[in-house]
């Protein structure tokens, strides 16, 4: 048995030798510090939401919410750790901005406006 133990040890050893510079992080919740995220741009417009990227990782995301529409707008977000996440209200022409951290899942993004989501300002994604 000692010749199985030595090898295996070897192996755990060529394994560890090999990884380098690994960044050990523990999100535990949705609530992330503001603007610390990789940056997504939202763009509003009556009745639409445009993303400026379709594919997620899990991660911490800002999302810079612009209200390039006439009327208010805001930014929500739902989905696993995420809960009642939005920005204030954006008048026309302004900005807000929403940091989420993402896990693996599905998510909502939508204008809480009353009226709005069922306008079309809804843009579900996929985190993976
Ligand atoms: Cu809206």
């Amino acid at each position: 048995m000692t010749g199985v133990a030595f090898s295996a040890a070897l192996v755990l050893a060529a394994c560890s030798s090999g990884g380098g510079g690994q960044a050990k992080s523990s999100p535990s919740s949705g609530a992330a510090k503001a603007g610390s995220g990789t940056r997504v741009t939202v763009t509003e417009t009556e009745y639409a939401l445009k993303l400026s990227q379709s594919s997620f990782t899990p991660g911490t995301y800002t999302f810079v919410t612009d209200n390039a529409g006439k009327i208010t707008h805001a930014l929500s977000i739902d989905g696993p750790g995420v809960e009642d996440a939005k920005t204030k209200n954006i008048q026309g022409g302004q900005q807000a901005m929403l940091t989420v951290t993402l896990k693996k899942g599905k998510y909502d993004l939508y204008c809480p406006i009353p009226g709005h989501k069922q306008l079309g300002m809804n843009k579900p994604i996929q985190v993976q």
